[in-house]
């Protein structure tokens, strides 16, 4: 299970299902420093795990809430995410954008949040998949993502633009 092309996708069911929003406005994108959970040190959207019976838009507004202590306006589905780790672990991550919030972003227990300018998004400091579909995020392009992790090592991946 080294490849994208080694899964049956229409038969992969996540071990998780989780979120990102990312912010967007002026020119720039809001992004937070990871302090725990998968992915901790890592910069990154605002995110996390579904929970019963909530929709993915309400994960992802409830999530930017909870880490940041504000409240995404103008939400907008953006694209779908696969990740299966080597180990057997998997992740479906739905993603959102937003043009706009209320209250004032705050450091929690969970994330630090930092502005970057959309064209120097701090790629080193990301999941490796991120350089990939982030042009299509931003760009207002919907997406989806098939990839194949080991821990942190991205060894195989497909996007594609969905129209
Ligand atoms: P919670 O307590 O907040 O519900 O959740 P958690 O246990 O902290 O969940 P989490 O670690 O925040 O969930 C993982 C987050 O990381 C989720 O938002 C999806 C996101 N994520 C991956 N893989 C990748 C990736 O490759 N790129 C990006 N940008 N995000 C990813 O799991």
């Amino acid at each position: 299970m080294k490849k994208v092309s080694d899964i049956d996708w229409g038969r992969w069911k996540p071990t998780e299902k989780a979120t990102l929003l990312f912010v967007i406005r002026a020119g720039r994108i809001l992004l937070i420093h990871k302090k725990r959970g998968l992915g901790a040190g890592k910069i990154n959207g605002p995110g996390g795990r579904i929970e019963a019976g909530e929709t993915p838009r309400h994960c992802a507004i409830r999530e930017v809430q909870e880490e940041l202590c504000i409240t995404a306006t103008g939400v907008k589905r953006a694209g779908r995410l696969h990740f299966q780790f080597v180990d057997n672990f998997s992740i479906r991550g739905d993603v959102f954008t937003a043009t706009g919030y209320k209250g004032t972003p705050t450091e929690t227990a969970e994330a630090i949040p930092h502005w970057f300018p959309v064209n120097r998004l701090p790629f080193k400091r990301m999941w490796a998949d991120d350089r990939v579909w982030m042009p299509l995020l931003l760009a207002g392009t919907p997406f989806e993502g098939w990839f194949i992790f080991d821990g942190d090592r991205m060894l195989d991946h497909v996007v594609k633009a969905r129209t």
